[in-house]
């Protein structure tokens, strides 16, 4: 049975879904994007700018955007791509996963146009599984290479994480990892703190982590736990204020309330020949608790 499509107030087709723990999520068709997700107690996990333009084909600024076939601003392409200004269709054909369970799980399908084989003319398919459990949400998603010569790509699963005070935000996990800065000419560098905190814009691509990451917000006494696999990556950004004043459809005040986290395959470009898959994998969850309390010791959720 398809999933139920509805329309928002925005007028855009999205598919709602909930768990029996009671937690819920909302995907839009258009970017393929998750734009809400509450937990049990009916509190929203992600990120939604005050400003955020629910119109096609602009990028919506919050949730869960894809970035495909490239993370950044290179060559002909638009930045981050364009997966995220695309409208997506329903996947009636999923395999190899198995059938989804409709309540909980929805098959998203976005395939190349004419349109898009001007800009990047390569042939694929980009297939995602959006998944809710209690009090987790998960992202499979698969490009398969359907041109009959070879070809490579970036990505990025963009997480805007719903945060209390970002000044009081710890993201665990990174320590000792190297990564490229973003507002340094891309040059490389090493993190020597053990955990990544505030007090500036942040724009950072980190190498090879961890499969988790946890971002603790203490206020909330909530921790985000990301497990990923075959994203080796992970993009750490925060606009701080003049980046948020500049951004268009971003809130002046927004970046204290936010922070990108996302799971990511930048450093080395994935190739596929043709008829190859990729396939990547991405598990958001909350735990209830704060790096004081002692309840939650972030050594143990990164090497549990
Ligand atoms: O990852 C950070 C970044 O590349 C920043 O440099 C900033 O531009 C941000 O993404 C937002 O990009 P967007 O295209 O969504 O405005």
């Amino acid at each position: 049975m398809p999933p139920n499509i509805i329309r928002g107030v925005d007028g855009l087709p999205k598919v709602i879904l909930t768990e029996p723990g009671g937690s819920s999520a909302e995907v839009l068709l258009f970017g393929g994007q998750v734009i809400s997700w509450k937990n049990d107690r009916r509190e929203e996990l992600l990120f939604m700018s005050s400003k955020a333009i629910l119109k096609p084909p602009n990028a919506i600024r919050g949730g869960i955007p894809i970035c495909f076939p490239q993370f950044g601003n290179f060559g002909t392409l638009e930045q981050h791509g364009f997966a995220r200004n695309r409208m997506w269709s329903i996947d009636d054909c999923p395999s190899p996963l198995s059938p989804a369970n409709n309540q909980s799980s929805v098959d998203l399908i976005l395939k190349s146009t004419d349109e898009d084989l001007k800009t990047w003319p390569r042939s694929f398919q980009l297939r995602l599984r959006i998944s809710l459990g209690p009090g987790k949400l998960t992202l499979i998603p698969r490009v398969r290479n359907t041109d009959s010569r070879p070809f490579s790509f970036t990505f990025a699963i963009r997480n805007y994480l719903s945060v209390s005070d970002i000044s009081e935000v710890r993201v665990e996990g990174l320590e000792t990892l190297d990564y490229f800065d973003n507002l340094k000419q891309r040059q490389r560098f090493t993190e020597q703190t053990d955990a990544v905190t505030f007090d500036g814009e942040v724009d950072r691509i980190y190498l090879s982590t961890p499969s988790k990451i946890a971002t603790i917000d203490h206020e909330k006494k909530r921790t985000f736990v990301l497990r990923k696999d075959g994203l080796p990556d992970a993009v750490v950004w925060n606009p701080w204020d003049k980046k948020a004043k500049a951004l268009p459809d971003f809130g002046d005040e927004d970046y204290k309330v936010m922070l990108c986290v996302d799971s990511a395959a930048i450093e080395n470009r994935i190739v596929l020949k043709p008829c190859e898959e990729w396939r990547g994998c991405q598990e958001l969850s909350t735990v209830h608790s704060s790096y004081c309390s002692g309840q939650l010791d972030p050594w143990k959720v990164i090497h549990g």
